[in-house]
């Protein structure tokens, strides 16, 4: 009845406010965490953040310990991406192996999840299979990529 329908309502009012304080308290936390990941030198591009613990190690150590913390390898999908990586390659002065590799097909360059690579910013006269031993991807001061092998030890950078 009318009486039930009203009781109802402000139920539902109620419940709807709550709601909107407790998204307030979510948007203030996040918020913060989002500052913490930027800080030192993390950065956040949309809802991706991209943090280095300053470790440097080979490809696959690199790959594990991104996997280990919930994260992957950063794996740049466009320029504003791969600008917030060059910017800690920048901070520490150390070039980045990227979640990208050759190594399943020579010159089909993909991601971790097997997917072909959608955006690339390759250095003028690269990839270049130097002796044939480059099947994994290192980004440089100049936000500019080269093929590198899997072997060498680089700076970590993780996406979350
Ligand atoms: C060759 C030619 C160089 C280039 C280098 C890298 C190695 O030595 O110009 O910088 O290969 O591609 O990964
Ligand atoms: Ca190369």
């Amino acid at each position: 009845n009318r009486y039930d329908k009203f009781k109802e309502s402000s139920l539902m009012k109620n419940q709807v406010s709550a709601l909107q304080g407790q998204l307030a308290v979510l948007q203030a936390t996040l918020a913060k965490y989002q500052k913490v990941a930027a800080f030192p030198s993390g950065r956040i591009v949309g809802n991706r953040a991209f943090v280095t613990s300053g470790y440097e190690g080979n490809f696959d150590d690199l790959r594990q310990r991104c996997l280990q913390a919930g994260g992957q390898l950063a794996s740049p999908r466009n320029a504003a991406e791969n600008a917030a990586i060059q910017q800690i390659v920048i901070l520490h002065n150390k070039p980045v192996f990227l979640g990208i590799n050759d190594i399943q097909t020579e010159g089909r360059f993909k991601y971790l999840n097997g997917e072909t690579i959608a955006y690339s910013n390759w250095q003028q006269g690269e990839p270049n299979n130097e002796k044939g031993r480059e099947n994994c991807v290192e980004i440089f001061v100049n936000g500019r990529w080269n093929d590198r092998s899997c072997g060498e030890k680089r700076l970590i950078v993780c996406e979350f």
